[in-house]
């Protein structure tokens, strides 16, 4: 393929409900689509941070630079536009997984589009549907959380993920235990709100047979959360610290973790998620496939990943609706509790012209 144009496109979305987490609150979804175009495909992806760098060190606006002044000229440069040659193009530029991740799943979707092949089959999915969990924010009171929790089972929602922190744990796990029962699928995650001070107080959620709690600690600390895994009988499951499959590696090896969220995008993009899943799987580790409200741009491709053998947990790859009032793609709908796998090529969709035109703050070419 032949790289002909880059245009990035700043979009907008109300979230149907604010979401809040031990890092910040969020109400809308801010974010840039990014979109190629070859001599032989187009191809669509999403930048999964926001415009503050909370979650992770990477955010809109430092992401923008880092693709136009960095990444893009090395791509630009190849001989030959293709996914193989992607991660050693960008290779010297240090960090910025999310930035490589969106500018290598655009790229990826172009390169499957003139395949007419899908990211599923490429990767290997072995699904057609994948099991949907849903992620709950921090609410003001547990009244509200249990409405909230109560609607989402409604739904059909097959795994209830807590938002926790310090304040907010103990409380909210055990009303929704008493509430929905001891076989409710439940989880935590802290968004690396504790120390190892805490690590008695952690302990006492062990009593409420949860599958998981993700990245207790500080971020990178795998020797804490190792230490941690020693005195807590909940599993340890980490999300901000792993970036790569070495990490991954790693952090099994110390007993950091006994479980991985795989977001691909906090790895650098779909080849290396699908790393990620392998080494964990081949160590009997069971991943599941983490999410960062992202549009339809960037569920689609999650949808895929998370059809791989190894995603044996649900993951917070929800329905849509969960987000948004109105998406950029056609809704993904939950039936029975599981989101559908997109079998057409590439990711598998593509930006409807209207909803996109309203949500747009503004479009920037990056290379023509
Ligand atoms: O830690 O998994 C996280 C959302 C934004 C940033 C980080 C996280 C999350 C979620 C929501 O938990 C996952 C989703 O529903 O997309
Ligand atoms: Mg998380």
């Amino acid at each position: 393929m032949k790289l002909e144009r880059v245009e990035i496109v700043h979009v907008a979305i109300p979230l149907v409900s604010p979401f809040r987490t031990s890092f910040g609150t969020m109400t809308t979804k801010d974010t840039f689509l990014l979109h190629i175009v070859t001599d032989t495909a187009e191809g669509w992806s999403e930048f999964a941070a926001d415009p503050e760098p909370l979650y992770c060190p990477e955010f809109v606006a430092g992401a923008e630079i880092v693709l136009r002044d960095f990444l893009l000229p090395r791509v630009a440069a190849l001989p030959v536009l293709g996914t193989a040659h992607l991660a050693p193009a960008m290779a010297k530029i240090k960090g910025h997984e999310l930035a490589k991740a969106a500018l290598g799943t655009a790229v990826l979707d172009a390169e499957l589009r003139s395949y007419g092949m899908s990211l599923a089959t490429y990767l290997g999915a072995v699904r057609e549907r994948v099991p949907a969990g849903v992620s709950v924010g921090i609410h003001p009171t547990l009244g509200e959380l249990l409405d909230a929790v109560e609607g989402y089972l409604a739904e059909g929602y097959v795994r209830i993920k807590l938002k926790i922190e310090p304040g907010w744990d103990l409380e909210p796990v055990r009303a929704v235990r008493e509430r929905f029962g001891a076989e409710l699928p439940l989880q935590v995650d802290a968004n690396t709100a504790y120390t190892l001070a805490d690590a008695e107080h952690l302990r006492r959620l062990d009593e409420f047979g949860l599958l998981l709690i993700e990245e207790p600690l500080d971020e990178n600390n795998l020797h804490a959360h190792a230490r941690l895994q020693q005195r807590i009988s909940t599993p340890v499951c980490l999300d901000e610290s792993l970036h790569n499959a070495r990490d991954t590696a790693s952090a099994i090896a110390m007993d950091a973790c006994r479980v991985v969220n795989v977001k691909p995008a906090r790895v650098g993009g779909y080849l290396e998620a699908r790393r990620v899943h392998d080494v964990a799987h081949a160590h009997g580790v069971p991943v599941w496939c983490g999410g960062m409200l992202e549009t339809g741009i960037g569920r689609a491709p999650n949808l895929a990943l998370a059809a791989l053998p190894g995603f044996t947990l649900p993951g917070d790859t929800s329905a849509s609706s969960r987000y948004f009032a109105e998406d950029i793609t056609e809704p993904f709908v939950l039936v029975d509790g599981h989101l559908p796998v997109p079998r057409k090529p590439g990711i598998g969709v593509e930006p409807l012209p209207e909803p996109l035109r309203r949500f747009t703050r503004h479009r920037r070419d990056l290379y023509v």
